[in-house]
């Protein structure tokens, strides 16, 4: 999965980035777009692994990608290269400045950083639709649907994202290469003063996100900064000291699966134990395509072992005396947590 940052110049964005993937990337205006990945912490994997000691234990991964916002003291539009940047995205992460940062001469204003954002998504995606609209009519012709292009522009022309249309009404497997902004699963993480990371979302915030069908979370890039210097050990005691229960990069990434509805299954045994993360109703055929194309495509059946069951019966051997391993056939949906052996014939 890929989570684009972006935000205005200055709002923290490779500070958070750094946090989040322990580089040390130069912070300050301008500057390059950065990759960095990071695996999902997933107790679950740790569990599995212990039971098997495996040769290798791989956990799902996430790159970050910090992409630079537009250099100067305005709230400036996002750059040509940036927008092809947000379009390789999965998921969008805009990070807000509520922290004062005296490199700028204008206060913190999230509110007003979050509604420049969202306008210019807004036109952006609003321009292209109105172009392909133009086209069709002149053509009187057009291989998609016209109603939905009149919908998704109604839709915008009353302020509001494109992610907003439920999928009933919108096919939007046909939509995929236009890269509409205001259809990307949108979080926003709030930076603020060291102070305030207890705080909830500002109410005028936690409002616009729900409109935007948004996700957000509050923290300080600096505080995390911090943490992320400690020994595991003493990390949990700094966070329970400042009232955290997590830190942001867990917080992040459980927002990110709520946004894009991912759940994870496993697959286990002496070679390798591995997670692997995939949308709700994926079903076990599908689930065996994210494995390899041959296992979707000679797909017998899947044997499954629920998670919380494994870790009392310990091994396959008693999993199956007690009946905890069932067979099951394409169409079943994999759960969360779901441990799958994928018999297959090519
Ligand atoms: N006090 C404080 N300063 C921060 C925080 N996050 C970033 N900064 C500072 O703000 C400046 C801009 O940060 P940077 O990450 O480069 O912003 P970017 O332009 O969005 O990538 C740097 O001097 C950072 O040290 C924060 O949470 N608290
Ligand atoms: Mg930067």
């Amino acid at each position: 999965m890929r989570i684009g940052l972006v935000g205005f110049a200055g709002s923290g964005k490779t500070t958070v980035f750094n946090t989040l993937t322990g580089l040390h990337v130069p912070t300050g205006f301008g500057g390059d777009v950065h990759l960095g990945t990071v695996k999902v912490p997933d107790r679950r994997i740790d569990r599995l692994s212990a039971i098997f000691s495996p040769k290798k234990t791989t956990y799902a991964e996430i790159v970050f990608s910090d992409i630079p916002g537009e250099h100067g003291a305005e709230l400036k539009g996002l750059s040509g290269k940036a927008l092809q940047q947000i379009r390789e995205q999965d998921v969008l992460c805009l990070v807000l400045r509520a922290f004062a940062n005296p490199a700028l001469d204008h206060p913190a204003d999230p509110a007003r950083e979050l509604d420049a954002f969202a306008t210019e998504c807004l036109f952006a995606d609003l321009a292209i639709i109105e172009r392909w609209l133009e086209r069709a009519r002149k053509e009187k012709k057009s291989a998609l649907d016209i109603g939905h292009f009149e919908l998704m522009r109604a839709t915008l022309e009353a302020e509001k994202p494109l992610r907003s249309i439920p999928p009933s009404q919108l096919d939007r497997s046909a939509l995929t290469s236009f890269g509409f902004l205001t259809d990307r699963p949108l979080m926003v993480a709030i930076n603020c003063a060291e102070a305030a990371v207890t705080e909830p979302l500002p109410p005028a915030i936690a409002d616009r996100l729900g409109s935007l069908h948004a996700g957000g979370l509050v923290l300080s890039a600096s505080v995390e900064a911090e943490i992320a210097t400690m020994d595991p050990a003493d990390q949990q005691v700094f966070l329970d000291d400042l009232g955290l229960s997590e830190s942001a990069v867990t917080r992040f990434i459980q927002i990110a699966y709520g946004l894009l509805d991912l759940i994870s299954f496993f697959t286990v045994g002496p070679d390798e134990v591995r997670a692997w993360p995939i949308k709700r109703g994926t079903s076990a055929k599908q689930a065996a395509g994210k494995i390899h194309s041959d296992l979707e495509r000679g797909f017998i059946r899947a044997e499954v072992m629920h998670y919380p069951q494994f870790i009392e019966d310990k091994s396959e051997h008693v999993a199956r005396e007690v009946g905890h391993l069932k067979l099951e056939g394409k169409d079943y949906l994999v759960a969360d947590g779901d441990i799958l052996n994928i018999r297959f014939n090519v």
